[in-house]
């Protein structure tokens, strides 16, 4: 599909940018499979680069894939994180977390030296928004945070898998979705969400270093 095409343009596109001896963060969701499944070609080519998952899915997928990986623990700094969006902006801010991965993404994304991020061209919204911000929680306060969320008006609901039961993270967390359409000012928006037993948001701002978007046959690239 045109989507497709667009999202592999946009992987392709990053991975181009790997070298020899490179720490590469490795992103969630489909996009970032693409990049995944693209550095795993370009292993078998002989490219010399280590990767850190950001999910059990992405790490399950390189390990299939031969990629040699580490840790935070062995690289606490990584050279270049490669990660999707489910929203950006012109100013580079975005809104991650619809595949539930948002911790590990952002403490990845946030320990490396560079962080492109790749997307199909359904992903730009100006002003930011369109898609429900993804907030991490502690099962212990999930009630109280969920009060005081609807305190704030922003709509908050508790993730569920398809079966209806609550959706568990890989650090065993709740995901709460904040469903507010056009988010006008990011940043107050993050302030808001400093509230006991949040753990993170999926408000990435300031950590983006570019975003490359496939757009037809091309990509599109926005930086700061
Ligand atoms: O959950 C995430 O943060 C993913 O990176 C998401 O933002 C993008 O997923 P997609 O590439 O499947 O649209």
């Amino acid at each position: 599909s045109e989507l497709a095409s667009e999202k592999l343009l946009a992987a392709q596109a990053a991975v181009k940018q790997l070298a020899d001896g490179m720490i590469v963060g490795l992103g969630s969701g489909s996009t970032s499979a693409l990049a995944i499944r693209e550095i795993g070609a370009a292993v078998e080519q002989g490219l010399d680069i280590i990767g850190i998952p950001t999910s059990v899915a992405s790490e399950e997928l390189a390990r299939e894939l031969g990629i040699p990986l580490t840790t935070l623990d062995e690289y606490p700094v990584l050279d270049t994180t490669i990660d999707g969006a489910d929203r950006f902006n012109d100013q580079l801010e975005l809104i991650k977390g619809g595949g539930g991965a948002l911790l590990r993404e952002k403490i990845v994304a946030a320990a490396s030296k560079r962080f492109v991020v790749i997307a199909d061209s359904t992903k730009h919204a100006n002003p930011l928004g369109g898609f429900p911000i993804p907030v991490e929680v502690i099962p212990f306060g999930v009630q109280t945070v969920l009060h005081r969320l609807e305190e704030l008006k922003l709509n908050p609901v508790v993730r569920q898998t398809d079966a209806g039961a609550p959706y568990i993270t890989d650090e065993n967390n709740l995901i709460v979705d904040l469903r507010v359409d056009t988010v006008a000012d990011p940043k107050q928006l993050a302030e808001q969400l400093v509230i006991p037993g949040v753990v993170e948001h999926g408000l990435f701002i300031g950590l983006a270093d570019e975003v490359l978007m496939g757009v037809g046959g091309d990509v599109q690239r926005f930086v700061k």
